[in-house]
């Protein structure tokens, strides 16, 4: 009969497995997870109160890394470890689509749960931030698993099915052409691209928007002064001595930078105190405001690393607040706290002895501006000496005197040293490291740093040769690191500079190499040159 082909091939289809080709399976579950993502970002770019799902699972993995894996986050991505953070989220999260678009060929109400478990984990790690409202997240959730459910769903009617020799299966109604399917899929996955980018990049604005808005500050009591020009070498390469805020270093746990709105601002000193303190910024800029150059560091810095900078601070000083409060003795830890909840925390004899006062400040201005949003606006604490994660609390919202015993700050039971004064270090700037320069004079300069014990000396070795007393610049004062150079006879040959500074009470830099983790990396810096 001539009907017998037609006839047994729906035989052959319903004893086969029909199955839809995994690629395009895998397809259909990517834009589901990319969609139920930027609804994600979309939400929370319009409603404040529901957080980015994406930097909310980015925050939880930093939270719950192991200690070290800060060094390793910033050593592989320098200080873009952020976005690419992000972007690893991303990457994860949309496998895991993949994964679910395979698993919905044979059992679709396990994939269907599955980005609904997906969806979950973005829910939780939501919830953990301050600034989430149960009710927002919890909308923004459903939201994001019903548009990654319905797409997956649209994608997958609209597959063609494929019978086990790989032949498009006919007669098998709903299923769809493979063109077909593309057209939809390229769309859906087009649409949550646009969708995701639009939302993370009002997320991002927002921050910045905010902070440069309303802020009046009064001049200060005492003006620091210009730097002289005898502080500073005019050689290309050096790094300025006060870096500018577009290229100052940054770092902190916050995937996405507070956006703080000055006029609800407030800074409350409570604890160990005779009477809690709450100031708003209006009336903490009404104190005293003094300004001074100061230097401050990362612990991760590698030797020869880039996150240290020196920039001019203008701000109220700590202990003005502190007295304002009136501590009560027996408080011998301060904890300045952010916004976003994070913590320092350092000996309170470290700003209060009055043998060694370090004039601590409540910075709002960085380099004559209010502080840029990734530089803790509307405050700051920048404390002469002491490296950042112990210090230097970026949106801040509250100072608690307490105990060195009561309480640890963020970093130190994830592994860092509970007390950290920044080491004396020293870094070459020019030459470039394996650079290739000419016979001859050849400019070495470079920056030292021992805040706040201040730089007495600063020598280079060529090989293995004696040291050699570089010149230094005349220091703004010893809580900044300074400028140093030597002009070198270089031979011709492959060449090795190293760079020693002794601080200001007459210590030399260790040579003893240690890692950055726990209190800081010690050794020389050291770089390979050839001479032509
Ligand atoms: N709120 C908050 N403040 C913070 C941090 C942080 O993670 N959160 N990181 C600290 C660390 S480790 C350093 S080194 C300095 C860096 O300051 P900067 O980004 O302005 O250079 O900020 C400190 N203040
Ligand atoms: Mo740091």
């Amino acid at each position: 009969m001539s009907t017998s082909t037609a006839a047994s091939t729906p035989v052959a289809a319903a004893t086969a497995p029909r199955r839809i080709p995994s690629s395009l399976a895998a397809v259909a579950g990517i834009v589901a997870a990319a969609s139920a993502l930027a609804v994600g970002e979309l939400f929370a770019a319009f409603v404040t109160g529901a957080p980015s799902p994406v930097a909310a699972m980015g925050a939880a993995l930093i939270d719950f890394a192991p200690p070290g894996s800060k060094d390793i986050i910033v050593g592989l991505f320098g200080t873009n470890d952020k976005p690419a953070l992000l972007v690893l989220v991303a990457v994860v999260v949309l496998a895991v689509g993949a994964a679910l678009g395979l698993v919905a060929r044979t059992r679709p109400a396990v994939a269907m749960a599955g980005i609904v478990v997906l969806v979950g984990v973005g829910f939780l790690a939501s919830l953990r931030l301050a600034e989430a409202q149960l009710a927002l997240v919890l909308l923004s959730a459903a939201l994001q698993a019903i548009v990654g459910i319905q797409v997956l769903s649209v994608l997958l009617a609209a597959a063609p099915a494929v019978d086990a020799a790989g032949g498009v299966a006919p007669g098998t109604g709903a299923a769809g052409t493979r063109r077909g399917f593309l057209l939809r899929a390229g769309g859906l996955g087009a649409l949550a691209v646009m969708g995701g980018a639009l939302g993370r990049s009002m997320v991002e604005g927002r921050a910045t928007q905010v902070a440069t808005a309303g802020a009046e500050i009064p001049q200060p009591v005492d003006a620091a002064p210009t730097p002289a020009p005898d502080s500073s070498f005019d050689i290309a390469g050096l790094t300025p001595l006060v870096v500018p805020n577009s290229s100052f270093y940054r770092i902190d746990t916050a995937l996405v930078t507070p956006s703080v709105d000055v006029n609800g601002w407030t800074l409350r000193v409570h604890g160990m105190v005779r009477n809690e303190v709450t100031l708003t910024f209006a009336q903490l800029v009404e104190l005293p405001l003094h300004e001074q150059y100061v230097t401050i560091a990362c612990v991760s810095n590698e030797v020869g690393g880039q996150l240290v900078g020196n920039a001019k601070w203008t701000g109220v000083r700590l202990t003005d607040v502190l007295d304002m409060a009136g501590v009560l003795p027996g408080a011998t830890q301060i904890v300045p706290r952010s916004i976003d909840d994070w913590a320092a925390g350092f000996p309170t004899e470290w700003v209060t002895a009055p043998e060694r006062p370090r004039d601590a400040l409540i910075a709002v201005k960085m380099n004559d501006e209010p502080l840029p949003a990734a530089h803790g606006f509307p405050a700051r604490l920048i404390v002469p000496g002491l490296y950042g994660y112990v210090s230097a609390t970026k949106w801040l919202s509250e100072i608690e005197l307490t105990t060195l015993e009561a309480f640890d700050a963020y970093w130190v039971p994830r592994g860092w040293a509970k007390e950290a004064p920044i080491l004396t270090q020293s870094r070459i700037d020019v030459p470039a490291r394996n650079a290739r320069v000419a016979a001859g004079p050849v400019a070495v300069a470079g920056v030292a740093w021992a805040p706040d014990r201040g730089i007495s000396r600063v020598e280079v070795q060529v090989d293995d040769g004696e040291w050699q007393p570089a010149t230094v610049a005349t220091p703004i004062g010893p809580q900044t690191w300074v400028q140093w150079k030597l002009a070198w006879q270089a031979t011709a040959g492959d060449h090795r500079l190293s760079v020693r500074a002794t601080d200001g009470l007459g210590e030399v830099q260790t040579d003893m190499v240690t890692r950055p983790d726990p209190d800081g990396a010690r050794g020389y810096h050291q770089i390979a040159v050839s001479v032509a």
